[in-house]
């Protein structure tokens, strides 16, 4: 059964800008008169949010990638159940800074475990529940880890290095190309105004002015 609301999903490597456009994004749905929820992955809910921590911040050795792998998918269920499944029935528009393509890439291209393990766990937690809109926001890697690093303190998977973040960015460009019905490819390199002015000509040819 389609659902009343729209899920719309940003993507992209380190500082890609995600969190600066989703503020812009939510003003747009906002002034349109939609409720809207602005959430993220991995994350979102209390328990999930305690995944995330433990993925990105209180570890205390090296994390095994089946073990990422599942943790992040297990955030997820607990996150779609809670506050993504519900909020779309109520017809919210559910903003959302990264989601499963974003394993596709770290995990699948970044990780090189491969989509297959990824596609297998996307089907059970999923179902056929699949973002109507993907944003992706690409730009050179070493242009997003510039800014990254000036934004603050790097955690565990920003620590990796420049050629995991090439895979990334390829892995992403593949999944772009084998979904064009959902995903916009957003030139994430010019300055904030530039992109935003980018991301709502998509907003506009999609869901009208
Ligand atoms: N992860 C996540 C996985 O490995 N697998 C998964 O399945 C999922 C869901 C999440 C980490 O977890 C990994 C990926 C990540 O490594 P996070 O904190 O959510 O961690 O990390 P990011 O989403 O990467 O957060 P960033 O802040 O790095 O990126 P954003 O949100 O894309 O960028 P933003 O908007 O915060 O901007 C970063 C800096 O750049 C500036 C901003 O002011 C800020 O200082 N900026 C620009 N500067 C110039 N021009 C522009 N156009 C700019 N846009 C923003």
């Amino acid at each position: 059964m389609s659902n009343p609301g729209l899920f719309i999903t940003l993507e992209g490597g380190e500082g890609a800008g995600k969190s600066t456009q989703i503020d812009r994004l939510r003003s747009w749905w906002v002034a349109r008169g939609r409720e809207v929820l602005v959430t993220r992955q991995p994350g979102g809910t209390r328990m999930a949010e305690k995944i995330r921590d433990l993925l990105l911040h209180e570890h205390s050795g090296p994390v095994d990638d089946l073990t990422e792998l599942l943790l992040l998918f297990a955030a997820r269920a607990q996150f779609l159940d809670e506050q993504v499944r519900p909020a779309l029935a109520r017809g919210v528009v559910v903003l959302c800074d990264r989601f499963t393509d974003s394993t596709y890439a770290y995990q699948g291209g970044g990780r090189g475990m491969g989509e297959e393990r990824v596609r297998v766990l996307e089907s059970l937690v999923h179902g056929d529940l699949q973002p109507d809109l993907t944003l992706l926001l690409d730009l050179p890697v070493a242009q997003g880890m510039a800014r990254a690093a000036e934004r603050g303190a790097a955690d565990r998977i920003e620590q990796e290095d420049l050629v995991f973040f090439e895979r990334v960015r390829r892995a992403y460009l593949d999944r772009a190309a084998t979904h064009p019905e959902r995903f916009v490819l957003i030139d994430a390199s010019a300055d904030p105004d530039t992109v935003w002015a980018s991301i709502v000509t998509v907003l506009q040819k999609r869901f009208g002015p």
